[in-house]
């Protein structure tokens, strides 16, 4: 990572004592500032939020993206990131509305990544990112760490409504289009069919009584994960999930590279933001 690129790795909630993330965050402030054509304002750090049903939450595995998605949706560039130890949050304005979503961008490494679950009363909407690129060789982890997340869904409480939720395959850069499809067809194709099928296993070892590993903070070690419920058959279907909608949405970001935000002209950004705008207020 370069000096001239600070992530925007600040204001977590804990760490707000912290000089070295004070002056962090003072740098990245400065950045706000000195940045021309800024609509978006770095939030105080607060765990829960004062508007209700508010947040986007970007969820899933470490490296998939989810730092150089903020970024971009953020300062409309990409900055270099490196693996986040914090949430990051952040305030934007979405075009063409400018109505205002804050970002919450939850850090995949196993120990903090649980975390997401103090924001969802806030969510608006969670975007689970993945890395397409690899997830023909990591399909059992990612599959274990949305199996979290779909039982957290799952397991809201009535009274919320549930907020919309989209799977992202993204780093669509790395792979080649077909003759037929788009590179983003193909990676959506590809995250959703490995994703069924290792979570389609994750349902069977659970049918046959095998505990499931590593449940998180709650000591829940060898007791049922639900949420991986579906009508129709065994198998695990997004489309027949019990637990709501799951859209997909193809993307990518270029380190570096000035996102193009508008209506004219389109980055590879642009399904994700879509379909934020699609959401209802
Ligand atoms: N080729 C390519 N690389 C990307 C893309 N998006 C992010 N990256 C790179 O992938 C790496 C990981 O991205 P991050 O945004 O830091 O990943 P993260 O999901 O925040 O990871 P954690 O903070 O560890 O949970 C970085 O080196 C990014 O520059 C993309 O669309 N295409
Ligand atoms: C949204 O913000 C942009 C840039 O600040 C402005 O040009 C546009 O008119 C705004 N749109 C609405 C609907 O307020
Ligand atoms: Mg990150």
């Amino acid at each position: 990572m370069r000096n001239a690129s600070p992530s925007p790795e600040v204001l977590s909630p804990s760490a707000i004592a912290n000089p070295q993330v004070l002056l962090l965050g003072s740098l990245v402030l400065a950045v706000v500032i000195l940045a021309p054509d800024i609509s978006a304002v770095f939030l105080a750090a607060r765990k829960k939020a004062q508007s209700k049903g508010n947040s986007l939450l970007l969820v899933g595995p470490s490296d998939g993206g989810k730092t150089a998605i903020l970024s971009t949706l953020l300062y409309k560039q990409t900055l270099s990131t490196h693996t986040s130890m914090q949430t990051n949050m952040a305030q934007i304005s979405l075009p063409p509305t400018n109505k205002s979503l804050r970002l919450i961008d939850v850090p995949g490494h196993p120990r903090i990544r649980d975390q997401f679950r103090e924001y969802m009363s806030d969510a608006k909407a969670v975007a689970f990112v993945v890395d397409a690129s690899t997830i023909s060789r990591n399909g059992a982890a990612v599959a274990e760490h949305l199996h979290h997340v779909l039982h957290v869904l799952m397991s809201l409480p009535p009274t919320q409504t549930p907020p919309a939720f989209t799977i992202v395959a993204h780093k669509c850069d790395l792979l080649k289009a077909s003759a037929t499809a788009s590179a983003e067809q193909l990676a959506v194709n590809r995250v959703r069919t490995i994703l069924e099928r290792d979570l389609s296993k994750r349902k069977s070892s659970h049918a046959g009584g095998v505990g499931v590993e590593s449940l998180g903070a709650e000591g829940e070690e060898g007791a049922e994960l639900g949420g991986l419920e579906c009508s129709g058959s065994g198998e695990f279907k997004f489309a027949d999930w019990e637990g709501g909608e799951v859209s997909f949405v193809g993307t990518s970001v270029t380190v570096g590279k000035a996102a193009v935000v508008g209506d004219e002209k389109k980055d590879r950004l642009s399904p994700l933001r879509e379909w934020l705008v699609k959401l209802p207020y």
